[in-house]
């Protein structure tokens, strides 16, 4: 029988059809979808980025990581409860600063979308000016952040720096996560919420934006 740690192995070890034929037996055996997803294909990834930051990996390998990751996680997502909740008309943009690095962005906006949220994805490499205009011409509710490398935090602050000058930082409550950053920097920044998980941003939308589940 296939365990999760055998996927976060099959993961660190950057085999996508191994991972992805993993991934579909401990869906198909029943197990927790968010737990796949944490405890074995993120849990997986960070091995990849530990041997990284050791010299002990290449570039390369964070390439195959991430095109291990992305060809579990649709499996995964399809799997998710998806239950009946209903639209709440409320719009977040959602994008990753700077950063080509979008598998967690990419997993913000598929539990917003099921949590009932209307979600204009931003895309990737996102500068501040992009997220205020395409926060105006949508009509945004709330901006949500991805920050996934380092060079993204300190754009993250001219981020809530220049909707200041534009003075609509009151018209948009902006929130963030992402490997690099912690809720003591995000409150330092003044950001309106942070978030460890992808799943926390529904949390946080809701509490924000006052949406009743
Ligand atoms: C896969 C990967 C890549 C792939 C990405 C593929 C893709 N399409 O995304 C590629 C090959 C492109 C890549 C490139 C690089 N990478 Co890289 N990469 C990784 C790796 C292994 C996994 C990243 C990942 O997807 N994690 C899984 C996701 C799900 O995690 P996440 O993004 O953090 O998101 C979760 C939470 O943070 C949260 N979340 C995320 N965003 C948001 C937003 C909100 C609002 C909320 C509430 C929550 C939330 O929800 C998610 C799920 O719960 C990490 C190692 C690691 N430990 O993460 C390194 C890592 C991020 N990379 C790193 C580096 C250095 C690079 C490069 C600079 C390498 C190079 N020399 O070229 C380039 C940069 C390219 C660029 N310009 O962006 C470093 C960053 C270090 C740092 N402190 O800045 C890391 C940490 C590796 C390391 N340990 O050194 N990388």
């Amino acid at each position: 029988m296939a365990t999760i740690a055998d996927l976060r192995q099959k993961v660190s070890e950057t085999q996508p059809d191994p991972a992805t034929e993993l991934t579909r037996e401990l869906l198909a055996e029943g197990h927790d979808p968010m737990e796949i997803l944490e405890q074995g294909v993120m849990s997986g990834l960070n091995d990849v980025g530990t041997r990284f930051a050791a010299k002990k990996a290449i570039v390369l390998d964070l390439v195959r990581a991430g095109v291990t990751a992305k060809q579990c996680i649709p499996l995964i997502e399809e799997a998710l409860p998806r239950g009946e909740t209903p639209k709440n008309n409320k719009k977040v943009v959602l994008g990753t600063l700077m950063s080509q690095h979008n598998i967690g962005k990419n997993l913000v906006g598929t539990l917003l979308s099921i949590g009932g949220f209307d979600v204009v994805d931003m895309g990737e490499k996102n500068a501040p000016w992009d997220f205020y205009e395409i926060a105006e011409q949508n009509g945004a509710d709330m901006i949500a952040v991805s920050v996934v490398f380092a060079p993204a935090l300190e754009k993250f602050t001219e981020l809530l720096r220049l909707l200041d000058e534009m003075e609509v930082r009151d018209k948009y409550p902006v929130i963030v996560g992402g490997g690099v950053t912690t809720q003591k920097w995000a409150d330092e920044q003044g950001a309106d919420g942070w978030g460890a998980q992808a799943k926390d941003g529904v949390d946080l939308a809701r509490k924000i934006l006052n949406v009743t589940a």
